[in-house]
């Protein structure tokens, strides 16, 4: 929403009637305006469009209040760069938020429409891969409810993460068209393209002062279209926005060449641009380097800086004064080209002094790591740098020597400290360390979890640490209880506001008013009806989404995130085949067995190999496990394909136990324990992330712990770790191994799945085999406890009464107080 040019008289609009006959006359306006057809034509399509537009104008009013007055109150802003958004669907939080649910329900029946089927019609805008994606989401509603001044900022891919579908229960990916069908909660705004530059050269020259200065000549420009979407705050009158930039040509179409026939060279630009933005890298922990990958990193930064400064500031605003009016949070290093980005504006187009553009730039950034995996960690090749962004590279060099020139100062000419944290790399190829030049270009680096940024600091960019020490922080990461337990959970929901309010909704620590209501065997009771409820509401999702059948009355053993092998999926599946080996055996009678359902949702990078044969061995064992007449009546496997936020909503409410088994030291935080907390299910899970501040929340004895803790799995390391020895020593472990070796699980075709088990013999980098003895014990722990519903239950109150810390809200809070020194609007 833009309002440079609103002024003290501008008429903003009010919104419609919040009553059933005011959104029945919207509704029907919309599709006979907008939707340009009658309630007895309209399909559904257009009967959905209709409603997010008529829900849209119930926000309208409050989103150019929220602008204008954010931009009159000159306050200081959090502008969130992030490559990824995955946002959800977006008709239900918007329901939420302005309180309209009942009422739009109501309406829709008056027209004999069923907002249940519409509401199934919103395709989810994938913007993002996973872990860090969906945080970002959390963060922007959360500062849209706490009344933060913040816009983010990210990039329109055209199409999002890929839609997975099984074949033989192997992993295909199909393009994610989601704009197909009209994209009702998108806001375009080409007369605020932005044009960026790309390759060319850099040229110096003396400006009229005798100053000599540089400036870069593009080889090429695209333009940058922004499109504006709605962060609705939660009932606070308020609403944020997401500006997300989609690539354009700046000349679409050179009708001279079509004249001349050649068709194709015709659009040729107009398509090169556009592929900027045509789709999300898939990838969320390896990069795989590309050109066109840096090239979208450049694009949405060069964008956002420019709009920012361009729109967001008062005309004539002098950026020496740029750090008290926005700090730009960089999420991972995937934005972190804006460091010379704002050097370059400061210093060529601005005219500042170097060390007064150094200044200001410092000021203005902050990064935040997602990762512990070095192969996670980006680096840009100074060929492609200097090929694509000339003047970029010119810069970071700069940055580089007056950075060196301080460690060898302050190191007294450690040579080899120098070249430790040199922000360019010699070794394997010359290039940029982007984590580093986070690190330099900014004012704080922080983890995502206690344990995470202790590493950072101990062993990541411990280098860094011991030079900046007050630079290092940690923010534990949260989740937004709006999407994740009042929009997922209403059956929770009601019962947690009808003991407490409704207050926990946007303070989620009064969950901690629910601590007494442990004790109370009528809680716990209409705490199990809710569960109940939650696993048949899953049971005829995944009935009618994928067919698959699965038994409410069993414990729902759920493991859903991205497919990696730090994650461990394969120790979860060495507990299916064991299982099944020890029934069908008879080394267990099914009868002693608590009957489980293990669900399993999970997407591989498509060029992740192993993880992909992972997912199809997975899929195999649940075939068998699933057809076998004694194993399946007390063990099944269940895996719907194409997991994201939707089936989340309802997976997780159902879920009873929550996998959170990494081996220690690999999770930066995790974000989906945090849901499966809040929702009510207990966890097993290591000491690693974010599991290690759940634990000790929650209590010891409300949690499920296991395996090496990081500081053990690095000494197993380093004494050598030899995964075979386990299969030699473990019984158990070997018959499950020789099980899927002998082809138990592929048709007697052991050469199916013998990468998956090689490499476990082998390699085993994230120590599945060590830490499964330990692992299966917990397992014991768990179904001795679950033979117990009320002592479960207890435990899962409990849980849920201590978990108001993993509040994204509350992130924002010590984001606000340690990283941007910026406060929530009160007035206006
Ligand atoms: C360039 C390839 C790439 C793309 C994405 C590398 C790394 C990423 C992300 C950082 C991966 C990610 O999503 N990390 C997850 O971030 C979550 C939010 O902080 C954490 O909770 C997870 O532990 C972390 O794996």
């Amino acid at each position: 929403m833009y309002c440079r040019h609103v002024t003290e008289t501008t008429p903003l609009i009010t919104s419609p009637e919040p009553t059933v006959e005011g959104f029945v006359r919207e509704y029907l306006r919309e599709l006979n305006f907008s939707q340009g057809t009658i309630l007895e034509r309209a399909t559904t399509n257009d009967q959905y469009l209709a409603l997010a537009r008529t829900v849209r104008h119930y926000l309208m009013s409050r989103w150019m209040q929220t602008t204008v007055s954010q931009y009159r109150s000159q306050a200081k802003a959090v502008a969130y760069l992030s490559a990824e958004y995955l946002l959800g669907r977006q008709l239900d939080n918007a329901l939420i938020a302005t309180g309209l649910e009942e009422v739009a329900a109501e309406a829709l029946a008056s027209l004999g429409l069923d907002l249940d089927e519409l509401r199934e019609v919103e395709v989810e805008p994938g913007l993002g891969n996973g872990g860090l994606g969906r945080l970002a989401a959390c963060f922007v509603d959360s500062l849209a409810t706490m009344s933060v001044p913040a816009i983010g900022y990210g990039i329109r891919y055209e199409y999002g993460i890929f839609r997975q579908r099984f074949d033989d229960g192997r992993q295909v990916e199909e393009p994610d068209n989601w704009l197909d069908n009209g994209a009702p909660w998108e806001f375009a705004h080409p007369e605020h393209e932005v044009a960026v530059g790309f390759g060319g050269r850099t040229e110096t020259y003396t400006d009229d002062d005798g100053r000599e200065r540089t400036r870069w000549l593009p080889g090429w420009q695209v333009l940058g279209v922004p499109y504006n979407y709605m962060v609705p705050g939660y009932r606070n009158g308020r609403v944020n926005t997401l500006r997300l930039w989609s690539a354009r040509a700046t000349h679409a179409f050179d009708l001279k060449i079509f004249n001349y026939g050649d068709y194709a060279e015709a659009v040729r630009s107009q398509t090169f641009a556009e592929n900027i933005s045509k789709v999300l890298y898939p990838e969320d922990s390896t990069p795989q380097g590309k050109e066109l990958r840096l090239q979208q990193q450049y694009f949405f930064v060069a964008c956002s800086i420019r709009d920012f400064i361009d729109q967001l500031l008062p005309p004539g605003f002098d950026l020496h004064d740029l750090p008290d009016r926005v700090v730009f949070q960089l999420n991972d290093t995937h934005p972190v080209i804006a460091v010379p980005e704002l050097m370059r504006i400061l210093v060529d187009e601005r005219g500042f002094e170097w060390d007064d553009a150094w200044q200001v730039t410092q000021r203005c950034f902050a990064y935040t790591c997602h990762t512990l995996l070095p192969e996670a960690l980006e680096v840009w090749p100074v060929e492609l740098v200097g090929r694509l962004l000339p003047r970029h590279l010119e810069i970071v060099y700069r940055i580089n020597d007056e950075f060196l020139a301080q460690v060898r100062e302050r190191s007294g000419g450690d040579e080899l400290l120098v070249r430790r944290m040199s922000i360019i790399a010699e070794h394997p190829e010359r290039s940029v360390r982007m984590a580093y030049l986070a690190t330099v270009g900014g004012s704080k680096v922080n983890g995502v979890a206690e344990l995470h940024s202790q590493l950072l600091r101990d062993k990541v960019l411990a280098d860094f640490a011991a030079f900046w020490p007050e630079k290092f922080t940690n923010v534990t990461n949260g989740v937004t209880p709006r999407r994740f337990v009042k929009l997922a959970n209403p059956g929770l929901s009601g019962l947690i506001t009808e003991a407490i309010g409704d207050g926990w909704v946007t303070d989620l620590d009064r969950l901690r008013e629910l601590e007494p209501l442990a004790d109370d065997a009528e809680f716990r009771r209409r705490f199990r009806e809710v569960k109940a409820a939650n696993k048949d509401r899953l049971v005829s999702f995944l009935a009618a989404r994928d067919g698959i059948a699965i038994d409410p009355a069993t414990m729902l053993d759920v493991m859903v995130k991205r497919l990696h092998e730090y994650k461990r999926q394969l120790l979860k599946l060495l507990h299916v085949v064991t299982l099944y080996d020890r029934i069908t055996s008879g080394d267990l009678a099914a009868a002693d067995v608590t009957p489980r359902t293990v669900v399993f949702g999970a997407k591989a990078a498509p060029g992740y190999v192993m993880a992909k044969e992972i997912i199809a061995l997975i899929n195999h064992v649940g075939a068998v496990v699933n057809a076998h007449p004694d194993v399946s009546r007390v063990l099944r496997v269940a895996f719907p394909a194409n997991y994201n936020v939707t089936v989340a909503e309802t997976l997780v409410p159902a879920a009873d136990l929550s996998e959170q088994i990494s081996l220690a030291g690999k999770e930066a935080s995790g974000t989906g324990n945090m849901k499966f907390a809040l929702n009510g299910a207990l966890t097993i899970g290591t000491d690693d992330g974010a599991n290690v501040e759940i634990r000790r929340l929650v209590g010891d004895e409300n949690f499920f712990l296991f395996g090496l803790t990081e500081p053990e799995a690095s000494a197993v390391a380093e004494a050598g770790y030899r995964p075979a020895s386990y299969y030699e020593e473990n019984v158990s472990l070997r018959r499950a191994l020789d099980l899927i070796a002998r082809g138990t699980f592929s048709g007697g075709d052991g050469s199916v799945f013998e990468r998956v088990v090689s490499n476990l013999l082998s390699e085993d980098r994230f120590m599945v085999l060590a830490d499964y003895q330990a692992y299966l014990d917990a397992q014991e722990r768990v179904e001795r406890a679950y033979a117990d519903p009320d002592a479960w239950s207890r435990s899962a109150v409990l849980n849920v009464a201590r978990s108001g810390f993993f509040s994204s809200d509350r992130s924002m809070r010590d984001y606000l107080d340690r990283v941007w020194h910026a406060a929530p609007l009160t007035a206006g």
